[in-house]
């Protein structure tokens, strides 16, 4: 039987149906392996660009699934916009692929990439609010005969920049896939992981800055595998935040930072020390977290202004209306909030100063570039002085205190003190300790010593 027109038009809408993805008229993931085909036949190399919305999930929790849709329908045009040339697919949530047709260079796939970041970077206008949205870049080209091997090399790219931050474009190297490789083993071991076996707390003294006197402690966890050594919280932490697993690991480190703080305060000892516990902007994006960390201090019996919690400058970021809210709650109930790692994000100072905060803890890659400054300086040797006396400044007129993280010298706290920052953190007044090193120090069997 032969088809009359009319079915043969039927099955190529249908066909083409199968293969668009509804919400956003693009192809979708079936048609990938087609594209890429067509592609590795047309040029002498083929690429491609794989596009993620950073903190998507967060991003829907703020504005609706509604609005969430729309923001997809319109990252679709603009990719769309910005490569007229290429096929833009839909693979699935907020990822995108885009197949280009025979670039020249790496450096001019980087530089399309780059050109899709600042085209999502103006702000989205969504059910009448204004959203800025960051997207980040897997990209990797190769020869037609490696079509293959594309896909893979993307995501790889992809996972590189996801774990740098995101906001960031990150062109595949082979050398990544050994550091994804020994991604996946910590992502591994730290699922079902039991933490009690595996991390303990070490505290570091906050110190006034004028006497070394102990105003606080900062709790910082520490992971000893058997398997895998001891791993630094810079590799295991951003590993948990894309995992989620990071919610469970924080409510291990503030019940055993409260649990440290009872056992102290039942032998008499720091009872007006303030404990930091650092908290991951992810961990503001749960509705339990203000609960949670409430009921803690409530079962241990720890009065809320013996605990403060540290956020990165990268919470005013995104949501900065939820984080700042949830912060507010835990600032009412008593609690303290610390900004960390001041002077080292790309945060808007405008946006930051919505967040309410105690304390504004300094950088100390920011110590380290004023050190520098001074160093080079040909000219005022006050300026660095200076500028650390502007930040005092700003924490003073939001009546928030300033801790200076990195102190390692005796000059460095001695040009602080200058300066009006009130408390140092650093090598220079003591080192992360145990809890037990901790408690001879609250004894005063080891007094801090302080050249003055
Ligand atoms: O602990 P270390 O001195 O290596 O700290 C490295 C980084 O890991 C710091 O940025 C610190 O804030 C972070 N970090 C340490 N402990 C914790 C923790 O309990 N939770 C979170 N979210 N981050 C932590
Ligand atoms: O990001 P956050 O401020 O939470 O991290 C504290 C980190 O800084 C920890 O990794 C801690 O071990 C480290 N640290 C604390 N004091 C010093 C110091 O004086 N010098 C250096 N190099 N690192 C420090
Ligand atoms: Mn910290």
């Amino acid at each position: 039987m032969r088809d009359t027109s009319s079915e043969v038009e039927l099955r190529a809408e249908l066909r083409r149906q199968a293969a668009t993805d509804p919400l956003t008229g693009l192809p979708n993931r079936r048609a990938l392996t087609s594209a890429l085909e067509r592609a590795a036949a047309s040029g002498d190399s083929t690429a491609m660009l794989l596009v993620d919305v950073d903190s998507f999930k967060s991003l829907i929790d703020l504005l609706g699934h509604v609005a969430g849709d729309e923001l997809l329908v319109q990252v679709a045009s603009r990719l769309r916009a910005a490569c007229p040339d290429s096929i833009v697919i839909r693979l699935g949530g907020d990822e995108f692929a885009v197949v280009v047709r025979s670039v020249e260079s790496e450096v001019e796939l980087e530089a399309m990439a780059w050109s899709l970041l600042d085209q999502i970077a103006h702000p989205f206008c969504l059910d009448g609010r204004t959203e800025l949205v960051r997207i980040s870049v897997g990209a990797a080209v190769v020869a037609p005969a490696d079509v293959d091997s594309l896909v893979h090399r993307a995501d790889v790219a992809m996972y590189v920049a996801k774990r740098s931050g995101g906001a960031m474009v990150v062109v595949y190297r082979p050398e990544f896939e050994e550091e994804a490789a020994a991604e996946l083993h910590v992502e591994r071991a730290l699922s079902g992981l039991d933490y009690d076996d595996e991390f303990h707390l070490v505290f570091q003294p906050i110190v006034r800055s004028t006497d070394a006197e102990v105003i606080g402690l900062e709790a910082l966890l520490r992971w000893d595998s058997p398997d895998l050594g001891s791993v630094r919280p810079d590799l295991f932490i951003p590993i948990a935040e894309r995992t989620g697993e990071i919610g469970a690991i924080g409510r291990w480190v503030l019940n055993q930072a409260c649990q440290q703080v009872a056992d102290w305060a039942a032998a008499g000892l720091g009872e007006d020390l303030t404990v930091s516990v650092n908290v991951s902007p992810y961990q503001l994006d749960d509705d339990d977290f203000v609960p949670f960390v409430l009921t803690t201090l409530a079962e241990w019996g720890v009065p809320p202004g013996r605990l403060a919690v540290e956020v990165t400058e990268s919470v005013a970021i995104q949501n900065t209306a939820v984080a700042s809210r949830r912060l507010g709650e835990l600032r009412d109930a008593g609690v303290s909030v610390s900004i960390d790692d001041f002077g080292d994000g790309f945060s808007n100072l405008g946006q930051l100063l919505q967040v309410p905060f105690d304390t504004i803890k300094v950088d100390r890659s920011l110590l380290l570039m004023l050190g520098e400054m001074s160093a080079d300086m040909v000219g005022d040797p006050d300026k660095p002085f200076e500028i650390m006396q502007a930040i005092v400044s700003i924490a003073s007129a939001t009546g928030a205190s300033v801790v200076c993280e990195g102190v390692e010298e005796e000059e460095q706290r001695a040009s602080l003190v200058r300066s009006g920052v009130d408390y140092v953190q650093g090598y220079l007044t003591g080192r992360p300790q145990t809890a037990a090193a901790v408690e001879a120090l609250l004894r005063g069997t080891e007094r801090l010593r302080l050249v003055s």
